[in-house]
């Protein structure tokens, strides 16, 4: 299954935490990492009282089902030593899954596609640099237009 990761840091050596989330997810035997999109540094969206961002979206190839990948993703967030204090606070490493293949996934751990990936530019942004012709499958329209939709607003 392709699936798209995106990572964000603004705690310590961000971009330093950004690549070693890179390789230990590489690292696992099921995940291969395809492509890495360029680092942005990125303003806080949400709760704006915390440092920048930086910022990633990485597409992977897994065989791994979705809860299994969201553990592995837990246990690198927890081994890079990330407390989680508050929702939307600033952390050493975040790694959520943005898209799973085209599949729709509502449970009580898990939300796929991302909830809050179509109004954020800096998802957007480094999406639409991987992957434009990829269609929200909940949204039906391709990452090229919902980024084009959010940068006219
Ligand atoms: N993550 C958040 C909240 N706000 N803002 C930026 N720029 N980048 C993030 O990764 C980010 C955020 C919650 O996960
Ligand atoms: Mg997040
Ligand atoms: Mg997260």
């Amino acid at each position: 299954m392709i699936c798209y990761l995106g990572l964000g840091s603004n705690l310590g050596n961000r971009t330093a935490q950004i690549d070693e989330a890179v390789s230990k997810l590489n690292d696992l035997n099921n995940i291969q990492v395809l492509k890495i999109s360029d680092k942005l540094e990125t303003k806080p969206a949400g709760y704006t009282e915390q440092p920048d961002f930086i910022n990633c979206v990485l597409e992977i190839e897994t065989d791994l089902d979705p809860e299994i990948l969201l553990k592995k993703i837990l246990r690198i967030e927890e081994d890079m030593g990330r407390k989680h204090n508050f929702k939307w606070g600033p952390r050493k490493i975040d790694i959520d899954i943005l898209f799973y293949g085209d599949q729709v996934i509502t449970s009580s751990k898990l939300i796929i596609p991302h909830r809050e990936l179509h109004k954020r530019k800096f998802v957007l942004d480094s999406l639409v640099e991987l992957s434009p012709d990829f269609v929200h499958p909940v949204l039906g329209k391709t990452i090229r237009d919902i980024h084009g939709d959010l940068c006219q607003k």
